[in-house]
């Protein structure tokens, strides 16, 4: 080629390059006009790939929300699969000035420290999959133990009292997305025939769970079903089975998209035995956005997304208030009628919880029919049963205990009225019987009273843990002890020498501690009280005992209401893990959203902190209960 020529194709590259660039910088950076048009709040949104439909139609649901605002701009970047590029995206997205990052995470262990940087200086909504730690604002996705948990039982329900072999395709390795379904996965299927013969780690991608389980397939005839953890790797695993003729092979997948050529088709075209569907979420983070840019109050730490299984006989469980039968003129404006059955009076956090969602009622002009259950389950039932006589739109309680709700449930959706589930958990057969549930994370609340005991510790010292345990079966008791146990069995100078069956009575706390100490002595030093009122019982208890609590006997407690934050501040409990009580405007913003025929997510999990004896001086006066 002749020099000319050489000079002449360079110049077109030189142009050819100029041009990309300008137009790439372009796309992503918003042009003076948009400025001009007063938009007032930038988005950014960093996803790790648009390999899956799952994450376009988060994309698309985002866009949707954001245009519905002329006052609200978005830029989305992807980073094609690539960790590094994605941390590089998040980068540039803060350099052009965004007011809110949401970020979707592949590989969040990779990128825990980007959002934990970012994080300091602008809220960030993490969406999808899960993620680690709580650097972030607020988490919109899945419950991943759930989900796997059900793809089990699906597992289950497929191979029948036969059971089988079984392939499981995970994600990428080490992200706790991974191992969460993984984990709900093997306890479904833990004492059945079903067991599993391979484990393979395909990294979320179609083309790899093809090529993986292509190979496997080629030396492994004794499969019946394969469980893949999303449903790009399922349809990987499809193209496998077919190329190899083995269609007999049943396949699960997770994070369908549950529209016409997403999930329902790959179903109705028997491609796939079954799907979980994994709601984008791009809707409600947007809202959720808006809520935390305007400095709402009330803001949650976790949205969970309800998943729906995707089967030939797949049907909407989604539940809306049903309009009142024959709403007329005059009663088109009456009052949503709510029917909140409370536990009980048994501790200030409660006072607490019920002055919240009587105030909350009141604000919002909803008509609150309260009835206190005297923490009895059974007066509980009786009282929801009385709600459904008076056909009430909403129900609303605080289960006493986990268990024993599934008849009065039915009852209730038989009669078309949603439940809603303030502030603790039920576990019943099928989890549609219950609309929506506000409250904590119970096993986190376990956990950071287990880490700030462990960290303050002297190494190594031994300590002779009390446990005050809640109410027997209540969900905030089995939270508490689990999320405890976990952490500190990774330490062998942690024992707990009892754990007493309490109430969550300040009277019940002194009877436990008083017996304790007589059995115990002196060799307990720490107490791990599931609330503050069983804590305060047992300051009066070491006290009458000749010991000094907070200084002989360290004293954990749950909940954190004023009368915890006065004993800290004058050094009679060391520590307090906050259980948010203030669930009243969040359980009326649902009933609205109802009916105003909105889906509420599945579990809207409260955020909340921890106290210290500095923390809790400053927190005093602020603090609302
Ligand atoms: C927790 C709540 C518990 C409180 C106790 O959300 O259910 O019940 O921790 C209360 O104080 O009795
Ligand atoms: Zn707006």
């Amino acid at each position: 080629m002749t020099g000319s020529k050489i000079a002449k194709l360079a110049v077109i590259m030189m142009l050819f390059v100029l041009l990309a660039v300008l137009a790439r910088s372009c796309i992503s950076r918003l042009t003076d006009t948009d400025v001009d048009s007063g938009y007032k709040y930038l988005i950014g949104v960093s996803q790790p790939n648009l390999s899956e439909p799952w994450r376009v139609a988060m994309n698309e649901e985002i866009q949707q929300e954001v245009s519905k605002h002329n006052d609200m701009r978005v830029i989305f970047t992807d980073a094609a699969q690539s960790s590094e590029q994605q941390a590089q995206d998040v980068k540039k997205l803060v350099g052009y000035g965004i007011d809110l990052l949401i970020i979707s995470l592949d590989d969040p262990v990779a990128l825990t420290q980007t959002v934990t940087a970012v994080y300091k200086d602008i809220p960030v909504i993490v969406l999808g999959r899960g993620v680690t730690g709580y650097d972030y604002t607020l988490y919109v996705g899945t419950d991943d133990e759930m989900i796997g948990r059900k793809a089990g039982e699906f597992a289950m329900e497929t191979l029948g009292d036969s059971g089988g072999a079984i392939v499981e395709i995970q994600g990428l390795a080490g992200s706790p997305t991974v191992d969460d379904r993984s984990k709900g996965f093997r306890e479904a299927i833990q004492n059945s025939k079903l067991h599993i013969v391979k484990t393979m780690n395909a990294d979320w991608q179609r083309d790899r769970a093809e090529d993986l389980l292509y190979e496997w397939l080629k030396e492994n005839n004794d499969v019946n079903l394969v469980f893949a953890h999303n449903e790009a790797m399922a349809l990987g695993a499809y193209r496998a089975v077919q190329k190899l003729d083995r269609n007999h092979i049943n396949i699960i997948g997770i994070d369908g998209v549950n529209s016409e050529n997403g999930s329902l088709q790959l179903v109705s075209e028997n491609k796939l035995t079954g799907t979980f569907t994994s709601p984008p979420g791009g809707k409600e983070a947007i809202r959720y956005a808006i809520d935390i840019l305007n400095k709402e109050k009330g803001i949650p730490k976790k949205v969970i997304l309800r998943s729906q299984k995707i089967t030939d006989q797949w049907e909407d469980t989604t539940s809306r208030i049903t309009p009142s039968p024959d709403p007329s003129p005059e009663q088109g404006d009456a009052p949503i009628v709510v029917g909140f059955a409370q536990v009980g009076m048994e501790s200030g956090w409660r006072i607490a919880h019920t002055k919240s969602v009587i105030d909350a009622a009141k604000e919002a002009g909803v008509q609150l029919l309260y009835e206190n259950a005297e923490q009895s389950q059974d007066k509980q039932i009786e009282i929801i049963r009385q709600f459904i006589k008076e056909k009430v739109q909403v129900i609303a309680f605080s289960p006493k205990t986990e268990t024993g709700w599934d008849e009065v449930l039915q009852e209730a959706k038989q009669a078309g009225i949603p439940v809603i589930l303030s502030d603790r958990e039920v576990n019943v057969g099928d989890d549609t019987l219950w609309t929506a549930y506000i409250g904590s994370d119970f096993r986190e609340e376990g956990r950071r009273a287990a880490r700030w005991l462990m960290q303050q510790a002297e190494a190594g010292q031994s300590y002779q843990i009390v446990e005050l345990q809640g109410t027997a079966y209540s969900a905030p008791a089995v939270g508490r002890r689990q999320g405890f146990n976990e952490v500190i069995q990774t330490d062998h100078n942690f024992t707990i020498v009892e754990s007493l069956q309490g109430d969550f009575t300040k009277k019940q706390g002194k009877e436990l501690m008083a017996a304790a100490l007589k059995r115990q002595g002196a060799k307990i030093n720490v107490v791990y009280s599931h609330n503050d009122d069983m804590a305060l019982g047992a300051v009066e208890a070491i006290e009458n005992f000749g010991l000094r609590p907070g200084k002989d006997i360290i004293i954990i407690s749950v909940d954190a209401t004023k009368s915890a934050l006065k004993a800290l501040s004058i050094g009679k409990l060391n520590f307090a893990v906050e259980c948010n009580a203030l669930l009243g405007p969040q359980l009326m913003k649902a009933v609205k959203d109802l009916s105003e025929g909105k889906e509420l997510p599945m579990k809207i999990i409260t955020a909340e902190g921890v106290f210290t004896q500095e923390s809790a001086k400053m927190a005093l006066a602020s603090r609302e209960y």
